[in-house]
């Protein structure tokens, strides 16, 4: 009866407990708090290149992560050029919360702002940061 009990609060703590680690936020990590969650965002190599291919780790952290929307999105774009990349990044689900978008590439630089599209709970919500290309 007790173990059963130990193992059932074991199960909960699994369950409701985020897959990553959230303190173990990588020193080039980006961070932007939603309503929701946070967004932690490392880019792969880091710092972002110039005109190199890099990826971006994507990990939504403090929310509870049955309630985390789904990431359907990754952008950059130069606001004050009224451009944005030359590529379409590739965006995969890895687990829970938990996403990588491939092939983003900075071609100029500058001022870019990297977006984030979500959707879950039958809204939709959107994440920047700016990011000085150099
Ligand atoms: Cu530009």
């Amino acid at each position: 009866m007790r173990q059963s009990a130990i193992i059932a609060a074991l199960c909960l703590g699994l369950i409701s407990a985020p897959a990553w680690a959230c303190a173990d936020i990588p020193a080039q990590a980006r961070q932007v708090q939603a309503a929701q969650f946070r967004l932690i965002v490392t880019p792969v190599p880091a710092p972002i290149p110039l005109n190199k291919p890099f990826a971006l780790d994507i990990r939504l952290c403090d929310g509870r992560m049955a309630e985390f929307p789904q990431l359907t999105a990754v952008d950059a774009r130069m606001p004050a050029h009224r451009h944005g990349m030359n590529y379409k990044p590739a965006l995969t689900k890895i687990d829970w919360g938990h996403y990588r978008a491939e092939g983003l590439l900075l071609h100029m630089p500058g001022n870019w702002e990297f977006s984030f599209d979500f959707t879950g709970a039958g809204k939709r919500e959107r994440l920047t940061f700016s990011f000085d290309a150099q």
